[in-house]
């Protein structure tokens, strides 16, 4: 069936996004043009305002599609102030309806609706079609579920729209590269940004099983589900399995899948049956992230063999820290049980930790290097700065306690713009500085862990610890050019992935 309204769905910094995909998709089915543009792209700790040039892109696309309504999807609250611009300046030169859909707004609809005239709340991926043919009908779209509709000072809440059937929903389509556009610098370019990458992401699963960590969205999606269904849904392999003999088809570059699941479901005949599928349907090296809680040897094992080369797991902080203000029940035993089964099986691990908390005393952060340095090498890590979502538990704890103010809290701060990486340049106190540096250190196999008890055991660097800052920039330096040629090497390095990388403001600690 073919529908009239011509609908523009933007992503914001995101090539992969994929809500702007599922919705786009959803939308197509139903018959509606869709343009789907692809506005700017992310790079590590750097996402500059958009340029004068790249806003009249925007806004010309829209005017030679002859866009009708808008969708702007605000994943991350950071770029709420831009979201705000860029819908001012649609509004103002084109006079076009905006609805905002993402996480953002879920996490803060009143704050959104002020500026959009409508929002999406929670899933919509069939709800979005409900909304939009209701406006091609000329039905009344302010009362459908999963929507949130401002008629001037009135502001119509609906209920949330009912969690979505993952195996019904279809898959991100790739055969529709004449609606797609990238507009970056002054370059407007029609076609797919994403479908040469050599690395395809996609997700098994919606929702996590364990859902209470204080600063996660989580914490906040699933209440808004309270009743109304499991919100940690898995996919049937079959439906996985399927889209990847589907986008193979079309993403002729792909050399391995990332899953972006919250947690990988550890399930064992989910597994099984995966383990079974994917290397004759598949054959693709993949990698998955795993939570501490759940890391078990079998399991692992049949993963391994049936493709799984790396494994991310979070390790966030130290027992107490974890425990106290992160409500994540995992031990430091837990931690180095899971290593030492990651490196039995054969799997890259790499390992995450947030850094910048208000928590961690001297003593928290000791004992997390110890920890770290009991670790049997060999793993990579990731160094993440703390960002404060809104309304999460833990922006709302510290906000009770005092630590923080609201200009701290993501949205009126842009933390993840800045910082999301850590990188050893950026100002902090130089107790974090030598800690830091000493953390960069300790996994560069190059470097016997007798010399970084040396480094740790210098009174020196506790007084003065630029060197040691220095020395961890170098060995983090050596380390990138080594992932950059076993990368190249196994075709996975791409122009997008170096230009992701390559903030010369920037360089984030591997
Ligand atoms: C995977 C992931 C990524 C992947 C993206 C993979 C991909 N292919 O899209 C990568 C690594 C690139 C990434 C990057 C970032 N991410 Co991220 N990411 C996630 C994660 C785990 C899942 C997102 C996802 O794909 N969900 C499935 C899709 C289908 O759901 P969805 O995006 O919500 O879309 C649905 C609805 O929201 C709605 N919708 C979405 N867009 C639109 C648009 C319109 C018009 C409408 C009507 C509806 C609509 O409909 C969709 C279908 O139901 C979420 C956590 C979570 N559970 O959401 C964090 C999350 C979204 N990320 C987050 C952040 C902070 C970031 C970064 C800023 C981090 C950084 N500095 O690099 C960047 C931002 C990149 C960008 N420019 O947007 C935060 C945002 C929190 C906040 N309030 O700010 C989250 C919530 C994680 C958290 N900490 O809790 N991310």
């Amino acid at each position: 069936m073919h529908r009239d309204l011509r609908i523009a769905v933007v992503s914001l910094y995101a090539l992969e996004n994929n809500g702007v995909r599922h919705v786009s998709t959803a939308l197509r089915q139903a018959g509606f043009p869709v343009t789907e543009i692809y506005f700017k792209d992310w790079v590590n700790n750097h996402f500059p305002w958009p340029s004068e040039q790249e806003v009249q892109a925007l806004i010309q696309l829209l005017v030679e599609r002859r866009i009708e309504w808008v969708g702007l999807s605000v994943r991350a609250s950071a770029f709420h102030r831009m979201a705000k611009y860029l819908t001012e300046r649609i509004r103002h030169a084109l006079g076009l309806p905006i609805v905002w859909g993402g996480m953002h707004p879920t996490f803060l609809p009143d704050k959104c609706i002020a500026i959009a005239d409508a929002i999406a709340v929670g899933e919509v991926d069939d709800a979005v079609t409900d909304f939009f043919v209701r406006i091609d009908e000329g039905g009344d779209h302010r009362t459908v579920p999963g929507f949130w509709v401002r008629d001037g000072d009135t502001v119509h809440r609906n209920d949330i729209a009912p969690l979505v059937d993952l195996d019904a929903i279809p898959f991100r389509d790739f055969h529709t590269d004449a609606d797609k556009f990238h507009i970056d610098g002054p370059q407007v370019r029609q076609g797919d940004p994403f479908i040469t990458n050599p690395e395809y992401t996609l997700l098994a699963s919606r929702g996590c099983p364990y859902w209470t960590c204080t600063f996660c969205s989580n914490t906040l999606t699933k209440p808004l589900y309270e009743g109304k269904g499991k919100s940690f849904r898995l996919r049937s392999v079959e439906s996985i399995v399927q889209e990847m003999e589907y986008a193979r088809e079309l993403c002729r570059d792909i050399k391995v899948v990332r899953f972006d699941d919250e947690v990988f479901p550890i399930r064992r005949r989910w597994i099984e049956e995966l383990a079974e599928k994917w290397p004759a349907r598949v054959g693709l090296p993949f990698e998955v992230l795993v939570d501490p809680r759940m890391v078990a040897y079998e399991p692992l094992k049949l993963l391994h063999d049936a493709g799984l080369r790396a494994v991310a797991m979070g390790i966030q902080a130290n027992d107490r820290v974890n425990r106290e203000f992160y409500n994540r029940q995992t031990t430091n035993q837990q931690i180095i049980d899971a290593q030492t089964v990651f490196r039995k099986v054969g799997l890259v691990a790499n390992l995450q930790l947030i850094w910048d908390d208000p928590y961690s005393t001297e003593a928290d952060k000791d004992e997390l290097f110890r920890m770290l340095m009991d670790l049997p090498r060999p793993f990579e890590l990731f160094l993440f700065g703390l960002t404060i979502y809104p309304n999460t538990h833990l922006a709302r704890r510290l906000l009770r306690e005092g630590r923080i103010t609201e200009a701290d809290i993501e949205g009126e701060n842009t933390h993840a713009f800045e910082q999301f990486r850590v990188d050893l340049a950026y100002p902090r106190p130089k107790e974090d500085q030598r800690w830091l540096a000493l953390i960069v250190l300790l996994n560069k196999n190059f470097l016997p862990k007798s010399v970084i008890w040396k480094l740790y055991a210098s009174e020196h660097f506790k007084q003065d610890p630029r060197p040691l800052t220095a020395l961890a920039q170098a060995a983090n330096l050596g380390k990138m050019a080594g992932v950059v040629a076993e990368m190249t090497a196994r075709g996975e390095m791409s122009p997008l992935l170096i230009k992701r990388w390559a903030n010369p403001h920037s360089l984030v600690t591997m």
